[in-house]
């Protein structure tokens, strides 16, 4: 009893929350080239949700000189949230928290059909690179999410007209109201616009000079790791076919290789499910990793790909596929939710930690040698699913490289506490699923800390 009162004791005085907040989210795509950003556009629907969507805009489509024409695709992206729009009414049986179909087309914007560093500067303004700086301004207490599925050449215009349009200060805030992350710099002007603008916080999703570009962090949505689950057979069953005109929609032929199955793709879901408020992603924290990769920041001061183990591999693709069994079936319950009754589809556990619900992570002081208690009594199903519970120390996320012994009981986790390297903590990731069809997990991110 006295370790118990001693805990919470801490608990009161020491919590630390840097996560657990719906995100703002606004995307700009290349829609209209690869059709996995139609892939990913129709997963972003069932999380719409989770995210304030604040724009979506067509930049020029497809990559620079794949269609031989200078062209922006909206209607593609309409497409889209009409075949959302079917479903939404049986989404909001499952969470009335759904974006209105009408205020998502609302923020369709569209973009310059031409790119690069040519087309940044006077004369260049688009209703996108308009309604990029207009949601920036927006009064928000928290940052706009950007996620770039294509070209940055209407963030770059955007960020030009403020840096020659406001005072230096003006601009500086405006900077410091976003945080982008781009998938592989497709107009190729990273280099110039960050020079421009040293002050981003950008993740650059790219695979480091010399390597592979089938390592970078992006990737490993449907690269490495068990590959079976973005096979035609899971798709058709999953999301294809039985799911509704969402599912349809789905383009089914990508270019996937050496992923054998030239299905899902999906090259651009880890820029948002980067900022996807899960109990596990922490934004502001590209080094802690989650479904959208595992960045850390280079001496130029912006975020690159980080090396993660898993398995056999140390890969920075591994950072997004040690999740795909997650984040598969959590798509698949989604794409059950389009056509499904409650009662008929699962839903995720609420995750309770030493009796905090929420998905903020937790950041705890112990000293060395001090018995570290975790217990997630409490946690719930709302379908009332048997659980099951799973700590794992996420290594890399602390910079931690020691082993420590964790003793299992029921819903309980105890060590402990060693000592830590200055600049080290552990990562403990809680995830607690569901016996439901699919399985589904929620997680919570547990950070000690030497005191
Ligand atoms: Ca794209
Ligand atoms: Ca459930």
């Amino acid at each position: 009893m006295q370790k118990v009162i001693f805990f919470f004791a801490i608990l009161f005085f020491l919590p630390v929350y840097t996560s657990g907040q719906k995100q703002r989210l606004l995307v700009t795509t290349d829609i209209g080239g690869d059709p996995d950003d139609q892939q990913s556009l129709v997963r972003l629907m069932v999380y719409a949700n989770e995210f304030d969507i604040e724009g979506i805009i067509s930049s020029a489509a497809g990559t620079p000189g794949e269609l031989g024409r200078e062209i922006v695709r909206p209607e593609l992206i309409v497409e889209i949230i009409h075949a959302y729009e079917k479903v939404y009414p049986n989404l909001i049986k499952h969470d009335k928290n759904y974006a209105s179909p009408s205020d998502l087309i609302e923020v369709v914007k569209t973009g310059n059909p031409y790119r690069g560093w040519n087309y940044v500067g006077e004369g260049h303004d688009t209703e996108g690179s308009e309604w990029i700086i207009k949601m920036a301004d927006r009064q928000d207490d928290r940052l706009l999410n950007i996620s770039v599925f294509g070209g940055q050449t209407d963030l770059a215009q955007a960020l030009w007209n403020v840096k020659n349009n406001r005072t230096p200060e003006e601009y500086k805030r405006f900077i410091s109201r976003i945080r982008i992350y781009d998938i592989n710099d497709q107009d190729k002007i990273f280099d110039l616009l960050i020079a421009d603008h040293p002050d981003l916080w950008y993740i650059l999703a790219k695979a480091p000079e010399g390597h592979d570009k089938r390592e970078g962090a992006y990737r490993g949505i449907y690269l490495g790791g068990n590959e079976d689950l973005t096979s035609m057979e899971w798709m058709r069953s999953n999301v294809l076919e039985n799911h509704g005109p969402l599912g349809e929609l789905y383009p089914r032929k990508t270019w996937t290789a050496p992923n054998p199955h030239g299905v899902m793709k999906e090259g651009d879901t880890p820029s948002w499910f980067y900022f996807l408020n899960n109990g596990l992603n922490v934004p502001e924290h590209p080094e802690f990793g989650g479904w959208g990769g595992r960045f850390q920041k280079n001496d130029k001061g912006y975020f690159s790909d980080a090396i993660d183990s898993f398995g056999n591999e140390a890969i920075a693709r591994a950072g997004v596929y040690r999740w795909r069994e997650d984040f598969q079936n959590d798509f698949a319950a989604r794409m059950d939710w389009c056509v499904g009754e409650y009662n008929e589809c699962n839903h995720p556990p609420v995750v309770v930690i030493n009796g905090i619900e929420g998905r903020e992570n937790l950041t705890l002081d112990f000293r060395v040698g001090d018995n570290v208690t975790l217990d997630a009594a409490g946690s719930s199903d709302p379908d009332k699913n048997e659980l099951s519970y799973e700590w794992m120390v996420y290594k890399e996320a602390g910079n931690f490289s020691e082993t420590i012994e964790i003793k299992f009981s029921g819903t309980m986790a105890t060590f402990l506490m060693p000592q830590l390297e200055p600049d080290s903590s552990i990562h403990i990731i809680l995830k607690v699923s569901d016996k439901g069809m699919p399985g589904l997990s929620a997680y919570r991110r547990i950070i000690l800390r030497n005191c």
